[in-house]
């Protein structure tokens, strides 16, 4: 977990040519764009390994102090994920109901969202992430930093990571969460952040007819 640092080594780093830059970069943001959050999931199952090679791919994000304050739960079993549906739609429905405000409600009418959870028996794996606040090493308790920030970075490198090998995901944030703390048998150190239903689309999936902000938008040159 804490693993110590105690020596620098050198950086193998080879320099691409700038064309082979630019290709490169316009073909990765051709790839993400094509990426969108899908709710109706197919119940074929997702080919060995793959997930384990994203969830890699997320623990090469960087951390405060190195210290990658992740878990990456995998939860294929239909039993499992039976609670976990029952879990979120009760929490899901307080939401709708009551918890969310007017314009909120707003917002999300668009999207067609309500309290059916169906996604998350029908995905054939959820990854529920987890962020780790501290941790505890032979009974002491050990500080981890930016944690939000390093648990950001690094879901958005698994959803990208999925992506790349051809499934689809669902950024879920059931709210409030700490049900999978109990399902999952998982330590009061550890708090959930994220569901990502992950799959391929149900036949005749739809998605909303959205747009992405445009560069100049997003970016300011200085
Ligand atoms: N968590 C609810 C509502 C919801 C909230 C936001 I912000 C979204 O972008 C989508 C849904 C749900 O999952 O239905």
């Amino acid at each position: 977990m804490n693993r110590t640092l105690d020596s620098f080594v050198p950086h193998q780093f080879q320099r691409l040519p700038a064309d082979e830059m630019t290709a490169r970069a316009r073909a990765f943001y051709e790839l993400m764009d094509q990426r969108r959050t899908v709710r109706d999931f197919s119940d074929d199952p997702i080919p060995e390994g793959v997930i384990e090679q994203a969830v890699l791919t997320a623990g090469t994000a960087p951390s405060g102090a190195h210290k990658q304050p992740w878990l990456f739960c995998v939860v294929r079993d239909a039993e499992v994920k039976a609670r976990i549906r029952e879990a979120a739609e009760k929490e899901e429905r307080d939401n709708y109901s009551r918890r969310y405000s007017e314009e909120w409600l707003e917002d999300l009418a668009p999207f067609g969202t309500d309290a059916d959870k169906a996604y998350i028996d029908e995905a054939p794996a959820l990854i529920v992430v987890f962020k780790r606040n501290y941790e505890i090493i032979d009974g002491e308790r050990h500080k981890n930093y930016y944690v939000n920030e390093s648990i950001g970075i690094a879901a958005g490198m698994l959803i990208a990571a999925l992506h790349n090998a051809g499934l689809v995901t669902l950024t879920h944030t059931p709210s409030p969460m700490g049900f999978f703390n109990e399902i999952l048998n998982r330590p009061k150190n550890e708090t959930p952040i994220l569901l990502l239903p992950v799959g391929y689309p149900k036949t005749g999936a739809r998605i909303p007819n959205l747009a992405r902000k445009p560069l100049d938008e997003i970016m300011i040159d200085f």
